[in-house]
């Protein structure tokens, strides 16, 4: 049953960040006055009054609030649709939606979804260059931090290219999407999910909203399970339509695309995420040249895997934006062949998870390991040689006693940044700065 969200109006907005605003933004345009609902009792109210005039708000604590009286709630990403509160409105028959699922029942032109545990964002912005490339008027948005209902209502716009997280997925239920892919599954975000298998399962709920699947075959849990249209891609030779790797060039079927040195970005993930925004890109309708043309210009984003400085002949590299396991391990397998000690600099929230898959990693390819952070202890535990630092500055400092000319220095935290900074791109600016300062 297609449920309409013109015919609602009695509707609460919970959660007042960069979703919970678009969301009132949206809902004033439509006529609709929202109540307005965040748990921070510390929250400033100006952010909201000096936009909205008085829109009914309230701060504080979720638990006894009777949602029940609002036919839809709009739940930010932020907020676990777990809370009792929020289980209970449900069961009384309120609509728990987030601002992807509004969006989907607005939007009018085709949607693409990337979702995954690493490079959504890296696959997403390639993707949209490769459309405009292309000469298509195409918008990114979704978790990459621009609010889809931002976006929905402009005319311009010929194709959406959406990198959704997890949380989102749990509160969409009928967007369409002519394509989407789960690029890959690792630990992430176990401190909002009782386990693995229910992190999995809400990245699944993507296949449900999408014509044809982008597979990674070398990931089983980036495949579904019902029957659906699927595209491949993955590391070794692809057969009929998929892609894939064949003798360090890129492949569709039996047709070599590029070779891998004259892509812009580094490291073999990265050639993976080439491939995905390929196989995404061709069910958009994009010309291969367009897109080939720009994976030889687009050399990543910054925080991710990024060289910083070669300061006295030592390698720094800034990957703050790898807040899980997977990602680290990517960083660390892509400078298996360097030459010169590897020392990395690990820790911060590890959110729950287990790090135990860095253990033989570690003893492989690092020749010494710096621990930062609240979980430092987690990674002395699996390397107990590990040198334990007060922050990221004097972390930086003692691995500049230690590297000599010719060997790297990684920021790879394999862990969030929120317990010693407001995010990943403040972590990695504190890492460039003290660099810059030795
Ligand atoms: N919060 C409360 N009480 C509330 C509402 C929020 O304490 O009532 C807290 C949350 O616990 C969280 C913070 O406030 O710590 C922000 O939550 P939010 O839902 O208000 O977040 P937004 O500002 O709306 O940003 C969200 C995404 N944030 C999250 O999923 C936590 C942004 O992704 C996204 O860019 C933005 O919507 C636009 O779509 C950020 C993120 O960290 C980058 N995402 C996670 C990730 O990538 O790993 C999933
Ligand atoms: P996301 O948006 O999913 O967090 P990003 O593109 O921002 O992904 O990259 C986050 C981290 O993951 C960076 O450290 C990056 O080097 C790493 N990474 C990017 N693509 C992949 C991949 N396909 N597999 C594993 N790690 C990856």
């Amino acid at each position: 049953m297609i449920i309409n969200a013109q015919h609602y109006s009695k509707i609460a907005v919970l959660g007042l960040g960069l979703t919970g605003q678009s969301c009132v933004r949206f809902l004033l345009q439509q006529g609709i006055t929202p109540t307005l609902f965040d748990t921070r009792t510390a929250f400033n109210v100006s952010t909201i009054t000096e936009q909205f005039g008085s829109v009914a708000l309230n701060l504080g604590t979720f638990d006894g609030v009777d949602f029940s009286q609002f036919e839809i709630l709009l739940v930010s990403p932020g907020i676990a649709i777990s809370h009792p509160a929020i289980k209970a409105a449900a069961k009384s028959g309120c609509l728990i939606w987030g601002d992807i699922e509004l969006f989907g029942h607005f939007v009018q032109v085709p949607v693409i979804a990337i979702t995954g545990s690493n490079g959504k964002t890296t696959v997403t912005t390639l993707l949209g260059e490769m459309a405009n490339q292309a000469g298509i008027d195409a918008a990114i948005g979704g978790n990459i931090g621009i609010p889809v209902l931002d976006l929905v209502l402009d005319q311009s716009i010929e194709l959406f290219i959406l990198e959704l997280s997890s949380f989102q997925l749990e509160t969409t239920h009928q967007l369409k999407l002519i394509a989407a892919t789960v690029l890959n599954v690792t630990d992430d975000h176990l401190d909002r999910y009782d386990d693995f298998s229910g992190y999995v399962a809400a990245k699944h709920r993507i296949f449900e909203l999408a014509d044809t699947i982008v597979v990674n075959r070398d990931d089983r849990l980036s495949a579904p399970s019902q029957t659906k249209k699927i595209i491949s891609f993955g590391a070794n030779a692809p057969v009929g339509e998929n892609f894939g790797l064949v003798s360090g060039s890129l492949y569709q079927g039996a047709e070599a695309l590029l070779n891998v040195e004259k892509l812009a970005m580094v490291g073999q993930h990265n050639q993976m995420n080439a491939l995905a925004a390929l196989a995404l890109g061709q069910l958009a309708g994009l010309p291969i040249n367009a897109m080939l043309t720009t994976l030889k210009q687009f050399s990543g984003l910054a925080h991710r895997c990024q060289q910083i400085s070669e300061h006295r002949g030592i390698t720094w590299l800034n990957d703050s934006k790898a807040t899980n396991v997977g990602a680290t391990l990517a960083a660390l397998e892509g400078l298996s062949n360097q030459q010169g000690k590897l020392i990395v600099i690990v820790g911060g929230d590890a959110k729950g998870a287990n790090i135990n898959g860095l253990k033989q990693p570690f003893s492989q390819y690092v020749d010494q390991l710096m621990v930062i952070g609240r979980d430092k202890e987690l990674f002395v535990a699996i390397y107990p040689q590990a040198i334990r630092c007060d922050d990221l500055t004097q972390a930086v400092i003692q691995a500049n006693q230690l590297a000599q000319t010719g060997d790297t220095v990684l920021l790879s935290p394999a862990c969030a940044s929120l317990d010693m900074f407001k995010n990943y791109i403040e972590r990695g600016q504190c890492f460039i700065s003290a660099v810059e300062k030795l």
